[in-house]
């Protein structure tokens, strides 16, 4: 039963990969974005890939305050491949944007915050080993016990029936 348990939360937690802006876009300039990310929840371990045309677009990887700027003067990393998958490694916050010109002010940006997954809850308390102690035999009890066995042959042997 356990091991079903563990199973399950197992397959819960599988790694995810999603294409940024499917099914109704993709990396371009008429997704929007915010909606998009607020139909999924990242989880360390999923993947999301960013499906374009490289000569129309790229992918770059910034802080927050080039996401806030439109600005990928300071990038974290940058990719052009048209098909660029970005793993989502840890919890926390992960910005994108096209580095283009206007793109980006254009709404081609992307904010992918990362949680932990669902953590299974508490082992279930483990059954109190306070048993009670085993009731012990009252001497009185045993001892009435023992005579009253002695006692009824001899009380019936003691009345025959003639
Ligand atoms: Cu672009």
């Amino acid at each position: 039963m356990a091991a079903l348990v563990v199973a399950a939360v197992m397959e819960a937690a599988a790694a995810a990969t999603y294409t940024v802006g499917a099914p109704d876009g993709l990396w371009d300039m008429q997704t929007d974005y915010t909606q998009w990310v607020k139909t999924k929840t990242f989880h360390p371990g999923d993947k999301i890939t960013f499906t374009y045309s490289p000569e129309l677009h790229d992918v770059v990887e910034v802080t927050e305050a080039g996401y806030g700027a439109c600005s990928s003067a300071n990038n974290i990393s940058a990719f052009r491949t048209g098909n660029d998958v970005v793993a989502l490694a840890a919890v926390g916050t992960r910005y994108f944007l096209c580095g283009l010109t206007g793109h980006c002010d254009s709404g081609m940006k992307i904010r992918v915050h990362v949680v932990a997954a669902a953590a299974p809850g508490p082992d279930a308390a483990a059954p109190t080993s306070a048993a009670a102690p085993p009731s012990a035999r009252c001497w009185w009890a045993v001892a009435s016990a023992e005579i009253a066995a002695l006692l009824l042959p001899r009380a019936t042997v003691a009345r025959p029936l003639w």
